[in-house]
């Protein structure tokens, strides 16, 4: 049962949606950048205009409401707001985020805002990016300048949107900007940067206002007992979801090492025996700042994998079977992971509130010759994983909300406009939006409270 005031609603990113990449007084992004560089991105899409959001955002806002969506999450992009990433504030991109909030309350509709979606300042990332050891500062400055611009209609913020993914695939040898291929140190290095700028922040924020809820969206991998009928099984899929070091130096998408210093003070001592040298000098001191208390859990859930116990308790991994379900980029299907990563949360980190802050599948969508967008694959896949949430809460799990990923198709970064993720569709060419089938479905979905899953 979903309680009376569950947030439903729906996730965007700046970069993404917005277009107007030059406009305004914006500076650029790495991401900016990125996508000017031959061959980085699939056809050479880029973000330049992308679903034009930065004009049309009147229109979505109205689609928004005809959905009947509780909550939306966007990010700001902190080059509207700075276009050096810290220094000289640009008015009109503070105007623009003005303008969209408005409209969003004028709805009815609570505002989930991220201050980062990986569109990092490029003037920043000369400076050596999350490696300098006064990042920390730039992005609380920034925190600071967003809450005090926004912070008495916004009462939701998300520091940062899955640091796993900007880190790893930036900087670990992905193909996301700005693409480099650091060594475990630095990597070590940043990711401690990064958390202590998720510290620093919700410091700077609730200076301003003392009423905010403040939260963080990671990610990573989840594991999901292949019997929930076996305590055995949910031990295993639980100690793998929480453990950092395999032996390996990769630490990337763990979920463990990206939470615990924030949740609880201290970093998970799996990875510690491996990873401790390179942290930076005074990391001990800085577990105070970094653990300063937020009010709720973000997860961004797509999929995870299935493991039991074998005959003395330890992992067996569960090989998927030809022609199991996945999406159209080819991720696996699995809405047991969405109740298992909510029902771990809560057992790792006490009674926090969760929102999933994403969770949703990429398809090959068309227009039709009837002029409508069916998608009967993303409803089935929604269907699914919204009937396991609902259980996770049956369970005792503290989920406040969820935001499926994404109200439009989208850039979706490396991959270009290919993959659509959106529950309503974006005709790139001529900028018009059409609700798919899955939209209308997830209206009545909110509508009836989830009483009908
Ligand atoms: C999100 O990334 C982004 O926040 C969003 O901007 C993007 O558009 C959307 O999803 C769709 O891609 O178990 O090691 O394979 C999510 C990306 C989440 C993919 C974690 C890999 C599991 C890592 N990822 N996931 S692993």
């Amino acid at each position: 049962m979903f309680s009376k005031d569950f947030v439903w609603g729906a996730a965007t990113a700046a970069y993404q949606i917005e277009g107007g990449a030059y406009e305004d007084g914006k500076g650029l992004s790495i991401w900016d950048t990125f996508c000017q560089r031959p061959g980085k991105i699939q056809a050479s899409d880029t973000g330049d205009v992308a679903c034009d959001s930065y004009h049309r955002f009147k229109e979505d806002v109205a689609i928004m409401k005809e959905l009947g969506l509780k909550g939306y999450r966007f990010s700001i992009a902190w080059t509207r707001i700075l276009p050096n990433g810290t220094g000289e504030v640009n008015q009109k991109g503070i105007d623009y985020y003005n303008a969209l909030i408005d409209e969003l309350l004028a709805n009815g509709i609570e505002p989930f805002v991220t201050l980062f979606h990986w569109d990092y300042p490029n003037e920043l990332f000369y400076k050596g990016a999350w490696l300098n050891a006064e990042s920390p500062d730039w992005f609380a400055e920034y925190a600071r300048i967003c809450a005090k611009a926004f912070g008495d209609r916004v009462k939701n913020f998300i520091t940062f949107n899955e640091p796993q993914c900007f880190i790893g695939n930036g900087f670990d040898g992905g193909g996301h900007a700005p693409s480099l291929n650091f060594g475990v140190r630095e990597l070590i290095r940043m990711a401690h940067h990064v958390m202590l700028a998720h510290g620093k922040a919700v410091m700077a924020m609730r200076e301003v206002y003392d009423d905010l809820k403040i939260g963080y969206a990671p990610t990573g991998s989840f594991f999901y007992p292949q019997n929930p009928e076996s305590q055995a099984d949910i031990d295993v899929a639980y100690n793998k979801t929480f453990e950092t070091g395999d032996g390996g130096d990769s630490f990337g998408w763990t979920v463990a090492w990206w939470l615990d210093p924030i949740l609880l003070g201290k970093y998970p001592e799996d990875g510690l025996k491996i990873y401790e040298k390179y942290l930076p000098q005074g990391w001990q001191d800085d577990l105070k700042i970094i653990s300063q208390p937020i009010d709720f859990c973000g997860q961004n859930l797509y999929n995870g994998y299935g493991v039991r116990a074998g005959d003395n308790g330890e992992l067996c991994w569960v090989k998927r079977y030809v022609g199991f379900p996945h999406t159209g980029n080819m991720w696996p299907v699995t809405p047991e992971a969405i109740k298992w990563c909510a029902l771990f949360t809560n057992r790792r980190y006490g009674n926090i509130p969760i929102y999933f802050t994403e969770n949703g599948m990429a398809g090959s969508d068309v227009i039709s010759l009837d002029g409508k967008v069916h998608d009967p694959n993303r409803i089935d896949f929604l269907h699914r994983y919204l009937k396991e949430l609902s259980e996770a809460i049956d369970m005792g799990a503290n989920v406040k909300g969820y935001f499926q990923w994404s109200l439009l198709d989208n850039f979706e970064w490396s991959n270009g406009y290919r993959d659509r993720f959106g529950i309503v569709y974006v005709d790139y060419p001529t900028g018009n939006r059409i609700i798919k089938d899955s939209g209308y479905w997830y209206k009545d979905v909110i509508a009836s409270n989830g009483e009908n899953l």
